[in-house]
């Protein structure tokens, strides 16, 4: 059994796009992000922090995004999809997976800004601007890398993809895909996977984002 305890449009999503590059379906528990549902005894006891994703699978409970992603690569090396221990490409494919976090964590902050805070007032123009502009420049080297070639490692296609897919995509509500030819044609390639696909149709509706676009509000 492989259960992954998920939000639609979050995290979550990565893990699901890797089982499904990998041929596997997980079943799928999931929750809302402010509705309380992951603020449970029982959740916390599989994720302290209560966050998503969380993965039951070969009989153990795992979470963070990232190791995940390194852990099902290393237990399942017959997919090929991220370069192993003495493999030349092992460090660069090691930096991206983390590099996803640096921008995914710019995302997450605006998210709860523009979001999550339930009244206008609350947000900070200021603290959106900051965080808007850390965003643009931790896209910047990869606008320039995915200019050159497909997919972050010169071999093609990793796991790496799959953790940094998932956050440009979301960076895109904040910063103007306009400004960032080279990724968002790097977007259009990632979603046109079949896997990408059935994981998109599996986790059901986004739940996070009500627009499209969220602008820094002045101030
Ligand atoms: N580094 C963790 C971050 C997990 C995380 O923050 N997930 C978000 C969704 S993208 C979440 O669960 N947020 C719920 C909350 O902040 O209450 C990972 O990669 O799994």
């Amino acid at each position: 059994m492989i259960r992954l305890h998920a939000v639609p449009g979050s995290r979550s999503f990565r893990v699901h796009w890797l089982l499904a590059e990998m041929g596997l379906e997980p079943e799928i528990e999931n929750y809302r992000i402010a509705d309380g549902s992951l603020d449970t005894d029982s959740y916390r006891d599989m994720n302290p922090a209560g966050r998503v994703p969380a993965l039951e699978i070969d009989g153990r409970t795992l979470i963070e995004s990232g190791a995940i992603i390194e852990y099902l690569c290393e237990t399942r090396p017959e997919h090929g999809l991220a370069p192993l221990p003495g493999d030349v490409e092992r460090a660069e494919f090691l930096v991206w997976v983390h590099y996803s976090e640096t921008v995914a964590t710019c995302i997450q902050n605006l998210n709860l800004q523009q979001v999550f805070l339930p009244d206008a007032a609350m947000r900070s123009p200021t603290v959106i601007g900051i965080e808007t502009r850390r965003l643009a420049r931790s896209l910047k080297p990869l606008e320039r890398h995915l200019g050159g070639q497909d997919f972050l490692l010169a071999s093609g296609f990793s796991a790496a993809d799959i953790m940094f897919g998932f956050g440009v995509e979301a960076a895109f509500h904040y910063v103007h895909a306009a400004k960032f030819p080279a990724l968002s044609a790097y977007s259009e390639r990632l979603a046109q996977r079949p896997a990408y696909q059935t994981a998109l149709a599996a986790q059901g509706p986004d739940t996070i984002y009500r627009k499209d676009f969220y602008e820094v509000p002045d101030g």
